[in-house]
């Protein structure tokens, strides 16, 4: 029987040898490869913390202690080792979460997937347990270098170290990577401590030559370890975490069960907040994740486990389209400067780098920064272009309305997988953009609703040089082209079906939800209704030539993939509402809800705005305007 089926709870665990141990962490790799290339997920970094996430539970209590994973994706091992063994749906609808989750399990507390927050819950969750008088419970934060580098790790450092009575252990999972290796000077920093003292090179080699010699030799290995973290570096302020005043332990080899366990023991006894440094290989026991260049498998679809080849080619997306025109503008431009937060390659600036590498800037997990860095670069005369998934932006919002627009200054910024992503659960949705953008004054927005869109508007929006501009587009492949038929205004019109009554319906889809309004409009116009579809392409703020044409409707339809409270039919109702004009919009958009882990598909017919849906309902509210109920006319008529 395999030792991995044995556990049950985090208990199962420490009655295991150490020679079971090193077993149970091959197992444990095994079925991670073997799971992950069937659903896809975060393989590499899961990888990298087998040996990790086996010490923390044998040290700590979880959950009693708590043990925070920061961002989550880390968190398979952990979830393995506390009872969940069905990753079969992982990440698919009604399968476990690729993040931890409460629903799924009293060991997990922290849901969000946007980086560098561990350290803020841990010292609160700390904090609350001193304040009970819980003093035998540790908080525990799994962090890992790429993490660090986020604004909010450092707030709460500061702060825990001014928390010296505080059950809080830190754990850095520093494998010297963020997706691509990490930038800064807190990334020199952890480098100088782990290769100063020849860390590396002595751990190989005294591991090697002493489990050579069998158990004994293990034995001494483990003593010598110990020793060696016991007198040199236990509890050995350093550098940085001197400076703030936080005890430090380590480095650490990740990698090394015995090792980890020693040092987090030592920190846990210690009563007051530590620092463990472990240094780990992102990963670490799969030689095509280990020989993988770009992001060492950091987060992969579907592959083939032998050889770690993607099963289907990867579709050409809209961010490939971002990528090649923005090395063009690049070229025609030298005042374009290209700014990522630790996300080079997914948001499509890995050709960019590679050309115009002075005028690229990884702030790493630093959206914040990054914003504000804007700010700064417009005001000194260049044109940045930030480039961010939709759901990062959210945490740079202050920047961008404070710095950026407050300054009218003229910044781009790109937001990839806007709308629904789906897969990776509720905090990776990108759907609140449309409605947080739209209180920003001056601020325009654009949403391409295929390739040749993105590209022109991504050349208007570099053009605008007195206020902030947005892109936004989806995650995934990109539909065919839909080519405007005529235009309004400023508006393209995407389809015009004569109907056979009276009824007249503006249909107005914004960016790839546009493809959706065209089959609305040929499916209400099958059923008598006349309908005009358009695309406003700038659809923040609402364009006069929208309210224009809006004005001479019975009704007007608005189907975006973002929240509707808040959304573009929002804006639009109150444009027209501001205009004295008295025509009723639907807006179909996603419920104000946070949305649980499914597909794409999945979300659209849960949220109603498949075309069938919105075709239905919109044939519902044309007859109803055309006969009113007769009971509520004959109730105004008592009144
Ligand atoms: C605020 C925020 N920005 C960007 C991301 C995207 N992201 C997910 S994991 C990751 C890298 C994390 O690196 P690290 O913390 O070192 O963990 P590793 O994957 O190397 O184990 C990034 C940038 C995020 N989750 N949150």
């Amino acid at each position: 029987m395999s030792l991995l089926n044995g556990i049950r709870t985090p208990a199962d665990l420490r009655r295991l040898s150490r020679a079971e141990l090193g077993v149970l962490a091959k197992e444990i790799r095994e079925f991670l490869v073997d799971s992950v290339s069937r659903t896809g997920g975060h393989l590499g970094p899961n990888l990298g913390v087998v040996e990790l996430t086996i010490a923390l539970h044998r040290v700590f209590d979880s959950p009693r202690d708590r043990l925070v994973f920061d961002t989550g994706h880390q968190s398979y091992v952990h979830k393995l080792l506390t009872g969940r063994r069905d990753f079969e749906r992982l990440r698919r609808s009604g399968g476990l979460s690729g993040y931890p989750s409460r629903g799924e399990s009293d060991h997990d507390v922290v849901e969000n997937s946007h980086a560098s927050t561990a350290l803020s819950w841990a010292d609160g969750i700390a904090l609350s347990h001193r304040l009970a008088g819980l003093d035998d419970r540790h908080a525990v934060a799994i962090i890992g270098d790429g993490a660090l580098t986020g604004g909010m790790a450092w707030e709460a450092l500061n702060n825990i170290a001014a928390r010296q009575d505080h059950r809080l252990v830190i754990v850095v999972n520093d494998n010297g990577r963020s997706y691509a290796p990490t930038i800064g000077g807190l990334a020199q920093h952890l480098h100088a401590l782990r290769t100063a003292r020849g860390y590396e090179a002595v751990l190989d080699l005294g591991r090697r030559a002493l489990h050579r010699g069998g158990p004994p030799g293990r034995l001494a290995y483990e003593a010598l370890h110990g020793i060696k973290k016991g007198v040199k570096d236990v509890l050995a302020p350093q550098g940085l975490f001197e400076d703030l005043g936080i005890k430090y332990v380590g480095p650490v080899d990740g990698h090394d069960i015995a090792a980890m366990e020693f040092a987090l023991r030592r920190a846990k006894a210690f009563g007051g907040p530590v620092i463990v440094h472990a240094i780990t290989e992102k990963g670490r026991g799969y030689t095509p994740a280990e020989d993988d260049v770009a992001d060492r498998f950091h987060a992969v679809g579907q592959i083939h486990p032998e050889t770690g080849l993607p099963v289907a080619p990867s579709r050409f997306g809209w961010t490939s389209v971002f990528a090649e025109e923005i090395v063009d503008i690049g070229r025609q431009r030298s005042d374009i400067v290209a700014i990522t937060a630790a996300m080079l390659a997914p948001v499509g600036l890995a050709p960019f780098a590679q050309e115009f590498p002075d005028r690229t800037v990884d702030v790493g997990i630093a959206e914040q920064h990054a914003l504000t860095l804007a700010a700064g670069l417009a005001f000194a005369g260049s044109h940045p272009v930030v480039a961010l998934y939709a759901t990062f932006l959210n945490r740079a919002y202050d920047q961008l309305l404070m710095d950026v627009a407050l300054h009218r200054a003229g910044v781009t910024v790109v937001l990839d997988r806007a709308g629904i992503t789906g897969d990776d659960g509720a905090s990776h949705n990108g759907m609140w953009d449309l409605a947080l953008l739209r209180t920003v004054p001056g601020l325009r927005l654009a949403a391409p609703r295929d390739g040749s869109q993105l590209r022109a508007q991504l050349r208007e929006a570099v053009e605008v040089d007195d206020a902030p501009t947005v892109l936004r587009y989806p995650k995934g492949a990109l539909p065919e082209d839909l080519p405007a038929i005529g235009s309004e205004g400023s508006l393209d019109v995407l389809a015009r079906h004569p109907g056979e009554g009276e009824a007249n319906v503006l249909v107005v889809g914004v960016g790839v939800m546009a493809h959706t309004a065209v089959q609305v409009a040929h499916s209400i116009a099958a059923q008598g209704v006349g309908a005009i579809v358009v695309d406003p392409r700038w659809v923040l703020p609402v364009s006069s030539d929208l309210v224009a044409l809006a004005a001479k409707q019975q009704l007007v339809v608005v189907i975006e993939d973002g929240v509707g409270t808040g959304g573009v039919g929002s804006a639009l109702r109150d444009a027209l509402a501001a205009s004295g004009v008295d025509v009723p919009v639907r807006s179909h958009g996603l419920a104000l809800a946070f949305l649980d882990h499914a597909s794409r598909d999945e979300i659209i017919e849960d949220h109603q705005l498949r075309a069938q849906d919105i075709a239905r309902e919109t044939v519902a509210s044309v007859a109803a305007q055309v006969a009113p109920p007769t009971a509520s006319r004959a109730k105004l008529a008592s009144e």
